[in-house]
C-alpha cells in the first residue's frame, strides 16, 4: 500500500471513531427527554388540558423497570416518555392524571395534602379530596408537585391488594386498575422552567428510595416550561 493510501485509511478510521464518540455523547448524555407542547394553537386566556399517566414501569428507556410518568401529546394522542411539557404563561391548566402504579407510603404526611390547586382540592375518580392519608390506607402512588408554585397533589393508586397484585405490566398503560386524578391550577405569569417532582420515595432498589427514577428527568422529575 502506498503511503497516501495508508494515511487516507488511517484518517477515515480515525474520523469514524471520533464520529461514533460524538454520537454516543449527544445521544446518550446530552439529549434530554422530549418536550410535549400544549401551547400551539392556544388563544390568549384559553385553558389548556394536560394529560399524564404514571406507571409501575416504562419499557421506553434504558431502565425499563423504573417507575415513570408519561405525557400525552395533545395532537397525536400518543403517550410520550417524558415529564417535560410546555404551557402558556398565566393560563389555566386543567390536569388529568391516570395513576396506574401501586401504593407507597409517604415519608411525610404533609405531602398527602393538596395545595396550590384552584380550590385547594383535587378529584380522585370523581370524589373531591383535600388530603390523602397514605399510612391509613394504601392510597397514594406518587405525587405531582411543582414546589416553586406550592403545587402538591397526591396521586391516588388502585387501593385493593388484588388490584395492586395485578397492575398494568406494559407501558404506556392502556388498561388495568388505575385511579383518575383531576385538578386545575394557574400557570405562572413569568416564563421559564419550573421543576416538577414526585415526593413519594418510589426509586425502588435505591438508598431511601430517592435515587434512580426520582432524580432522572423524564421519570419522576421533570419540568413545566412556561412559554411567553
Ligand atoms: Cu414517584
Amino acid at each position: 500500500m502506498s503511503l497516501p493510501v495508508r494515511v487516507g485509511t488511517l484518517l477515515v478510521a480515525f474520523l469514524a471513531v471520533v464520529g461514533g464518540a460524538i454520537f454516543v455523547v449527544i445521544h446518550f448524555f446530552l439529549a434530554g427527554p422530549p418536550v410535549v407542547d400544549y401551547t400551539s394553537g392556544v388563544a390568549p386566556g384559553q385553558a389548556v388540558n394536560v394529560v399524564l399517566q404514571e406507571d409501575p414501569q416504562n419499557q421506553a428507556s434504558n431502565h425499563p423497570d423504573w417507575v415513570s410518568y408519561f405525557v400525552q401529546d395533545p395532537k397525536t394522542k400518543q403517550w410520550v416518555h417524558t415529564l417535560v411539557f410546555k404551557v402558556p404563561a398565566g393560563a389555566r391548566v386543567n390536569m388529568t392524571i391516570l395513576g396506574y402504579d401501586g401504593c407507597t407510603p409517604l415519608r411525610n404526611p404533609f405531602w398527602g395534602k393538596v395545595t396550590g390547586t384552584i380550590g385547594n382540592s383535587a378529584t380522585i375518580d370523581g370524589k373531591t379530596v383535600r388530603a390523602l392519608d397514605s399510612w391509613k390506607t394504601c392510597s397514594v402512588g406518587h405525587t405531582f408537585s411543582i414546589p416553586s408554585i406550592n403545587l402538591n397533589v397526591p396521586m391516588g393508586s388502585p387501593t385493593t391488594v388484588a388490584e395492586n397484585n395485578n397492575l398494568c405490566g406494559t407501558s404506556p398503560c392502556t388498561s388495568g386498575p388505575h385511579a383518575t386524578m383531576k385538578f386545575s391550577f394557574i400557570a405562572p405569569k413569568t416564563p421559564g422552567s419550573y421543576l416538577v417532582q414526585c415526593r413519594v420515595p418510589c426509586g425502588g432498589g435505591y438508598v431511601t428510595g430517592f435515587g434512580g427514577p426520582m432524580q432522572a428527568i423524564g421519570f419522576m422529575t421533570g419540568q413545566m416550561e412556561v412559554a411567553s
